[in-house]
């Protein structure tokens, strides 16, 4: 028997987060820790004590909410789903809140049906998993499963000069569970792929293997700020002029490396940033992936090389800054292959693949059993307003999330 998912039920809650932050072109931006992901938090967190749900909160604000075990106990460790529901700036309405709206309507589905559980089971948050305005991504998650530093992490300054710790207090997402208060038996993470494999192959789901390795690096470039019109070339020490040639390096990388080798150029800023100055500074990101760490390494030394190299042949001075760094990481393959066979069971269509996003379940993975399911996502597209997965295919991941879930923690015996 599988669980029945009120789809009508998810869609309204979906469209009514996405009105937060809503932009005019559809999509939406509640960047992390701003009054429009504030207002993200509350809403759900309402929905989490709508369904008589103990909710959790910790010292970075990751909001977790517990359904009791059939002895009505809530201290067993919890079986969870989760995700995020911060979003980038030209965010869609599914990255991340697929997977905690499909883990609250999981658990609404299992009340409606009066299932009960031998295990707790649990629906989750985490904060600032985008990464984009305080790096690095993940971080909610990373902390509270101890792979980043708490104290690191509130002090990181995000792109408008505010730190996490002082964001934080100004929306009042400062809860008090310590690092380490969740504590999964097995987690688990429904999520659109946000790429074109899925639709391209014609499946309705992807086993989730693992998340590729991650480098965002930030480069600052210092030259001279002079005329534009009276100055030599051969006089001019141009900031600007090292950061486009590090953007053509980076997407050189890509093209030398080949796939699955990818890197992008998120950020560039020159100053004083006119028309007729050469720019004294410029500022510049890169993010390298991979799915194999070595040649993670060796696209990153590359970079790093060149770009001295740039800076050097310019006569300017060349900072480099870590913003994110997460080695690639595979799931539990026992929980892996449980997801496969209960896709098989629900006769869906899928594929074995890894992801090329970050996820929170890439931080629980060394900690507890953890697993991910994969919808499809209309030509590949996310990050982008236009994001769209329709709700057909929405259905067979929460019926499988629910599936899993329900294996994880276990039907109780005392089925009426
Ligand atoms: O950058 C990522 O992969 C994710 O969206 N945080
Ligand atoms: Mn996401
Ligand atoms: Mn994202």
């Amino acid at each position: 028997m599988s669980v029945v998912i009120n789809i009508d039920r998810l869609m309204g809650r979906i469209f009514e987060l996405g009105k937060i932050g809503a932009l005019a072109g559809g999509g939406c931006k509640r960047l992390a820790l701003t009054p429009e992901d504030a207002a993200g938090r509350a809403l759900v967190t309402d929905w989490f004590h709508a369904l008589g749900l103990e909710v959790h909160r910790d010292v970075i604000g990751n909001t977790w909410a517990i359904r009791p075990d059939s002895t009505g106990r809530t201290d067993g460790a919890p079986v969870v789903m989760g995700s995020h529901i911060d979003t980038v700036g030209t965010g869609g309405l599914y990255d991340g809140v697929l997977g905690v709206l499909g883990g609250l309507e999981v658990i609404e589905s299992l009340n409606d049906a009066g299932i009960e559980t031998e295990r707790p089971i649990a629906v989750a948050f985490f904060t600032n998993e985008e990464g984009a305005r305080f790096a690095p991504d993940m971080m909610g998650s990373g902390v509270i499963q101890g792979q980043l530093d708490l104290d690191e992490m509130l002090a990181t300054i995000g792109i408008d000069g505010i730190t996490v710790g002082a964001a934080l207090d100004a929306i009042g997402a400062r809860g008090n569970e310590p690092v380490g208060a969740l504590a999964p038996a097995a987690y688990l993470e429904l999520h659109i792929e946000q790429g074109p494999v899925l639709e391209a192959e014609g499946l309705a789901i992807g086993v989730v293997t693992g998340v590729q390795g991650i480098s965002w690096t930030e480069f600052v470039i210092e030259g001279a700020s002079a005329h534009a019109g009276t100055t030599p070339m051969t006089m001019r020490r141009d900031a600007g002029m090292v950061a486009a040639a590090i953007a053509l390096e980076a997407r050189a990388i890509a093209r030398d490396f080949g796939p699955p080798q990818v890197a992008t150029v998120g950020r560039m800023e020159f100053a004083p940033d006119l028309v007729n100055v050469v720019p004294e500074r410029a500022t510049l990101t890169v993010d390298l992936r991979h799915t194999d760490e070595t040649v993670l390494q060796q696209a990153q030394a590359r970079l790093f090389a060149r770009a001295e190299e740039l800076a050097a042949q310019e006569h300017c001075t060349l900072a480099r800054r870590r913003l994110a760094r997460f080695e690639p990481v595979n799931f539990d393959p026992d929980l892996v292959e449980q997801v496969a066979q209960s896709a098989t069971r629900l006769n869906l269509s899928y594929r074995r693949m890894p992801s090329g996003a970050g996820h929170d379940a890439q931080m629980f993975a060394p900690n507890c059993p953890s697993g991910m399911i994969f919808v499809p996502s209309r030509d590949g597209i996310s990050h982008n307003i236009t994001e769209f997965t329709a709700p057909e295919q929405i259905v067979p991941g929460v019926t499988l999330l629910a599936e899993v879930a329900l294996a994880r923690a276990g039907y109780a015996q005392n089925q009426g």
